[in-house]
């Protein structure tokens, strides 16, 4: 069984209590020996909990902080796993790099937290250490990204978006708004500024897209390239794209925040999106910021990935200190954002 964490004592400047290593008294585990937090939050945060209250101790490795989307995600994460819900987290950023998230994941273990929380950069890989973690009694949960492995025993549980369907969606609305532009029947060139190579989120919509890209012989795929789902990559990658092809109809990007950067450049060659007669703008995510871009008509379609999981996560893993059963898979609800429904969706949006 994991750490239990009791009697926290009200804490100025985690930052500090962290770096210098604070002591806090375990149940029968020994002496704490301060989290492997690669990324200590900085400044002065309080932490004030009931003194006699045990804690779930969980690790959390989140991959990065590559878009506004991650920022999101990893905010929704702390706001529910907060010492006042009943959680001691342990927060690592890996910045991109499944070797820190590995490192993370193996000082979680000597930490003997309950609960392992990651945020997969990539789906391959995995096995060795999650097969380490499960050999020390500390269930994995998977969130936002999924893992490639034959043996789902070593998770035991995702909670993210359906990546491959979110990819479908995209290509089923551009069926659609092809066929009221009278376009079904024309070529279509397309090109792709996909996430992270070999992350679940860029296979999945890759997939997806594909899988109905496959039903149009009119569909042109001229290009895929990778823009790391950063706005600085996307529009380094499409001004390479603009110079190679002259004929790009469909501008595909698979997060927000490359379509961003994608607009920079095409702003910056005069060329126009969105409109009729203009390039056919595609985005994944759902950010606020988009959804204005939806709704000027800059961006044609927006497919959302809720970042939002912190509180199903926390209730999963309440359910397992419950003893409950929890389903493997668990998705979060998704929309598609179109200038015909975002009015409705924009105020609220929080990311
Ligand atoms: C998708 C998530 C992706 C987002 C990007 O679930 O992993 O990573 O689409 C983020 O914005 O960088």
């Amino acid at each position: 069984m994991g750490i239990r964490v009791k009697g926290i004592k009200k804490i100025k400047n985690r930052a500090t209590a962290l770096l210098t290593g604070v002591t806090i008294l375990l149940s029968g585990c020994g002496s704490f020996a301060g989290p492997a937090v690669s990324d200590v939050t900085q400044g002065d945060s309080t932490i004030e909990t009931k003194s006699d209250d045990a804690l779930i101790s969980v690790g959390f490795s989140q991959l990065g902080s590559e878009s506004t989307w991650r920022s999101a995600n990893t905010e929704s994460v702390k706001a529910s796993l907060s010492t006042g819900n009943g959680f001691f987290l342990i927060f690592d950023n890996a910045r991109q790099k499944q070797e820190k998230q590995i490192k993370a994941v193996r000082s979680f273990i000597s930490q003997r937290v309950d609960y392992i929380v990651i945020c997969p950069v990539i789906q391959e890989g995995w096995e060795m250490v999650l097969s380490e973690a499960r050999d020390a009694g500390i269930p994995v949960i998977l969130l936002d990204r999924n893992i490639s492995v034959n043996d789902d025993s070593l998770y035991t549980a995702f909670i993210g978006e359906d990546m491959y369907a979110e990819g479908a969606s995209a290509g089923k609305w551009l069926e659609s708004y092809l066929d009221e532009e009278e376009m079904s029947t024309e070529t279509v060139n397309i090109v792709v500024l996909e996430g992270t190579t070999g992350s679940s989120a860029q296979a999945g919509r890759t997939r997806g897209f594909g899988a109905i890209a496959a039903r149009h012989m009119n569909w042109n795929m001229l290009a895929s390239a990778n823009g790391e789902f950063t706005q600085a990559k996307g529009k380094e990658t499409m001004e390479r794209l603009l110079k190679e092809f002259d004929d790009i109809d469909v501008i595909v990007c698979q997060n927000d925040d490359m379509a961003f950067g994608a607009l920079e450049a095409l702003q910056e060659a005069g060329i126009k999106t969105g409109g009729k007669g203009d390039k056919i703008l595609i985005s994944f995510d759902g950010t606020k910021k988009a959804l204005e871009l939806v709704k000027e008509g800059v961006i044609n379609v927006d497919v959302e990935c809720n970042p939002n999981s912190g509180d199903l996560l926390a209730q999963i893993i309440n359910d397992l200190e419950a003893g409950k059963t929890v389903d493997k898979t668990n998705y979060m609800d998704e929309k598609v954002f179109t200038k015909d429904n975002v009015d409705e969706y924009i105020e609220d949006r929080n990311y």
